[in-house]
Parts: C-alpha cells; sequence; structure tokens
C-alpha cells in the first residue's frame, strides 16, 4: 500500500498536471493558426495545426507552436516519477508536459516557456515541446517519434560505466513502439544491463491513427521477451498499479537487474494536437471518463480515509492558486530580445 505522505503528494502532483494543462487551452487559441473561413467546423485536423508557423504569439500573449495534452494520461508520468530520485533522468515525447512536472519542473518556468518567454525552462526558444531542465533530471521533450528512447540510453549507460546507481526513463506512446530505434535501444540496453525503464504509454492512438491499425496484438509489452528484459501491461488509469510496476522495475534497475518494458493502458481526452482538434469516438472518450485517474485516485484515498472531501476541495483550491500564480509569472516576463534572432541566421 502507498504510505499516506506519499499517496497525498502523487495525488497533487496529478492534480498539478492536469490544472496546469487545463489552462493551457485558455492560451491556446489553435483557430489562431488557421487561415480558413470557417475555423470552428474546419480546424479539427492536426495538418491544418501544424500549418502555423507563422502565428504572431508575440502580439497576442498566447501560446505558439504545437501544444500537445495529456490531459488523462496522469496517473503513468505520477506513479513512475514518484520513484525517482532527484538524480535520475528521464527523457519525453512531444507530449511532455506531465513527465516534466512529475520530475520536478516548476509549473512557473513550464509555462513560461509555453509562452515564449525568456524565464521559461528554454529561455523561450523552445515552446512546448522543448522543456528541458537538467536541474531536475528532465532531459527534454523531442518532436521526432522515438527520437528521446535512444537518448535515454546515454545517461544510463554513463551511470552503469561510473559505478553509480542512477536511473534513467524513456517515456514514449504506442506509436513510438512501432519505431526501429525503439527497438534498437530495447536490445542494446537488455544486452548491456542498462538502469532503464520503457515506460510505453498506450493511449491508443498514434496521431489519428487507432492502435489497431499499427500492431497487430492486444498487447506490445510482449515484445520485450523478445529482447530478455520483463514486460509488462498496466492499467494506467490506476495510479496504483503504476506505482508498483514502476516500483519493481526502479528498483531492478537500480540494483543491476537492468531494464524493464511497463505498458501502461491510458487514453487522452484531448486531441493530438491543440485543443478541441479531436478524433476519437466521442462515446469512447467518455467510456473512458468514467475511470478518470484523479477520480478513481481521489475515491480510493477517501475509503482509506486519507483525505475527506473538505481536503480535497482544499487541494484543489491550493493548486489552483500555483496555476494563477504560474499565469502571471509568465505573462509578466519578457519575451526574448528580437536581436537574439540575427545570432541564429544562416
Ligand atoms: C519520426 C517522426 N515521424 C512522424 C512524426 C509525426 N508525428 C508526430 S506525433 C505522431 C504520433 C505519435 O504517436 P504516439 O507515439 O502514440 O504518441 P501520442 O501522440 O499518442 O502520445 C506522429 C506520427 C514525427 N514527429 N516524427
Amino acid at each position: 500500500m502507498i504510505p499516506d505522505d506519499i499517496a497525498l503528494r502523487m495525488l497533487r502532483q496529478m492534480m498539478r498536471i492536469r490544472f496546469f494543462e487545463e489552462r493551457l487551452k485558455d492560451f491556446y487559441d489553435y483557430r489562431g493558426y488557421c487561415s480558413i473561413a470557417d475555423p470552428e467546423e474546419e480546424a479539427r485536423t492536426s495538418d491544418q495545426l501544424m500549418s502555423c508557423v507563422g502565428y504572431d504569439f508575440a502580439s497576442s500573449g498566447m501560446i505558439g507552436g504545437a501544444v500537445h495534452l495529456s490531459i488523462g494520461q496522469e496517473a503513468v508520468s505520477v506513479g513512475v516519477c514518484t520513484h525517482l530520485r532527484h538524480d535520475d533522468l528521464i527523457v519525453s515525447s512531444h507530449r511532455s508536459h506531465g513527465h516534466a512536472i512529475a520530475k520536478g519542473c516548476g509549473l512557473k518556468p513550464a509555462l513560461a516557456e509555453l509562452m515564449g518567454r525568456t524565464t521559461g525552462l528554454s529561455r523561450g526558444f523552445g515552446g512546448s515541446m522543448h522543456l528541458f531542465d537538467v536541474e531536475h533530471g528532465f532531459l527534454g521533450g523531442n518532436g521526432i517519434v522515438g527520437g528521446q528512447v535512444p537518448i535515454a540510453l546515454g545517461p544510463a549507460f554513463a551511470a552503469k560505466y561510473r559505478g553509480g546507481d542512477q536511473v534513467s526513463v524513456a517515456f514514449f506512446g504506442d506509436g513510438a513502439a512501432n519505431q526501429g530505434t525503439v527497438h534498437e535501444s530495447m536490445n542494446l540496453a537488455a544486452l548491456w544491463k542498462l538502469p532503464v525503464l520503457f515506460v510505453c504509454e498506450n493511449n491508443l492512438y498514434a496521431n489519428t491513427t487507432p492502435y489497431g491499425l499499427s500492431a497487430a496484438t492486444n498487447d506490445l509489452a510482449p515484445r520485450a521477451a523478445g529482447y530478455g528484459m520483463p514486460g509488462v501491461v498496466v492499467d494506467g488509469q490506476d495510479v496504483t498499479a503504476v506505482y508498483e510496476a514502476a516500483g519493481e522495475a526502479v528498483h531492478r534497475a537500480r540494483t543491476g537487474g537492468g531494464p524493464t518494458f511497463i505498458e501502461a493502458k491510458t487514453y487522452r481526452y484531448e486531441g493530438h494536437c491543440g485543443v478541441s482538434a479531436g478524433h476519437q469516438n466521442p462515446a469512447e472518450c467518455e467510456e473512458w471518463k468514467k475511470r478518470d485517474p484523479i477520480v478513481l485516485f481521489e475515491a480510493l484515498l477517501r475509503e482509506r480515509d486519507v483525505i475527506d472531501d473538505e481536503g480535497i476541495a482544499g487541494m484543489t483550491q491550493s493548486v489552483l492558486a500555483e496555476v494563477d500564480e504560474a499565469e502571471a509569472f509568465a505573462i509578466e516576463s519578457p519575451l526574448p530580445d528580437p536581436s537574439l534572432l540575427d545570432a541564429f541566421e544562416v
């Protein structure tokens, strides 16, 4: 059983990720990217969202670039990262906000980065997909699907080479799981017994491609056996299940047992990119919302008398206040000096 103090910290972390990303919707107007006549009707596909390079966020104060929300997937990042030490390292994908926050990045510099401010995690030059915070062991988001996975082998190899016990984690999606680079990474990690966790968030869609159209098997975890490492399927809506599976995998990695593949079955409520650019079947989405990871964990902690309704309301208020502070901080922060662009002229 998860100790009470840790459980409360986990609930709070899940709320921080959820409310942070919910707030992004206020600042991210995907219609700003579309030059079509009726954006309400037409701006439904990520292709249109991607054709947004010229968006003038400097004058609007809105968030520019592509934003991928992970609302609904919070139990995975929190269940895994709760086991990690400050000096452990994680690497993430294009859908990286939750991982960054779960590893300890502050909401203020994260939101400032999304708004392109100098106080942001990448000094305002990276945006949503390029949060980076080495201080908290967050080796960045990655816009190349699967590209983050081999990167996670670097710190794992370094830890082993130096005789340390740091662990590294690669978070990736079901789409990325089919990339060759992920398979090469799994092979080498198992061969060299590297202290890595391969955490696949199977949210049932790769962009707009349903899982069943890209893989012949119901589960991805059995692939791990082909490389000589354990593979487990967990309920990604149940933070306790993720916590337990990750606990074993982190212990194995830290004590020289090598890598583990964890497949967490989860779901994202929003579309691939932007806000409301959904492609999922609404009925399917509603079904998954019935097993919302935050609601499930709240119910469990109520049952265990760890927290009551009043406590949940208090926590909600205090997390919302933290998001308000992050918002004020980001909005008040300066944009980068435009003359810096000259430095990158080719
Ligand atoms: C190498 C590469 N191919 C294609 C793309 C375009 N692309 C961006 S996200 C994405 C889908 C990724 O799906 P998945 O790995 O399941 O992650 P999810 O978005 O579901 O979190 C694709 C195809 C890309 N960025 N990089």
